[in-house]
């Protein structure tokens, strides 16, 4: 247990001398489950995602569509509001951007908000969802998502408070101006950028 901790500290370090760790977090080499309400259920019969609002195609797509599209890999940090931070997760699953393309926005399409099962969203900048590392993952470390932790699927925005990491999507709708998400209406910055501590909203 000691050796755990020294461990933990040790890595702690290096990842503030790399200047990986964001101001305010510290490490965990667990990983927290953290959400309101309960676990959805996943029923692939009538699961679908669907792309909604300022885009020339939307679309619909069902569990067997979405697994058709091309995935890709990618590893990157993970930071909670609550102070914790995981490093160095590989993430298997569909590029954002390879849906982006597949839509086409509309000129005045700004703003992403992102639904979830049970009502949930996120608000994000459609430039911020735009990144190479952004993607809809079905993986984590290799495995495939636990339920708690968003399975079937779940966003990954490694630069912004893991609240922006919706898991358990349904849906992305397109949208001119910045509307706020669940987290965001209880008091919770609109950006949430963890390198400025964008925490909370004033
Ligand atoms: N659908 C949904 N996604 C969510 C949340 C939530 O309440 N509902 N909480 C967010 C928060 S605050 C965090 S820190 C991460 C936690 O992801 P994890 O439980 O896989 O660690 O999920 C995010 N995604
Ligand atoms: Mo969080």
């Amino acid at each position: 247990m000691l050796f755990e901790g020294n461990d933990r500290r040790q890595l702690e370090k290096l990842k503030k001398s790399e200047g990986l760790l964001p101001p305010g977090q510290s490490l965990t080499l667990k990983w927290p489950v953290l959400h309101y309400g309960s676990v959805p259920r996943f029923d692939p019969e009538t699961w679908d995602l669907r792309v909604t609002g300022l885009v020339e195609s939307p679309l619909k797509l069902t569990w067997n569509q979405f697994n058709a599209l091309p995935k890709i890999q990618h590893t990157s940090d993970f930071h909670c509001v609550t102070r914790w931070s995981r490093f160095d997760n590989r993430w298997d699953g569909v590029a954002f951007r390879e849906l982006l393309a597949r839509v086409h926005p509309k000129p005045e399409a700004a703003y992403i908000l992102v639904h979830a099962e049970q009502g949930f969203t996120a608000n994000v900048p459609l430039a911020d969802l735009d990144r190479g590392e952004v993607l809809l993952a079905t993986h984590h470390d290799g495995e495939p998502l636990t339920a708690e932790h968003g399975y079937p699927l779940r966003l990954i925005v490694p630069h912004l408070y893991a609240w922006k990491s919706v898991k358990w999507v349904r849906g992305l709708e397109f949208l001119q101006h910045d509307t706020p998400g669940f987290w965001e209406q209880n008091g919770y910055h609109m950006y949430g950028d963890p390198w400025k501590e964008q925490r909370f909203s004033r």
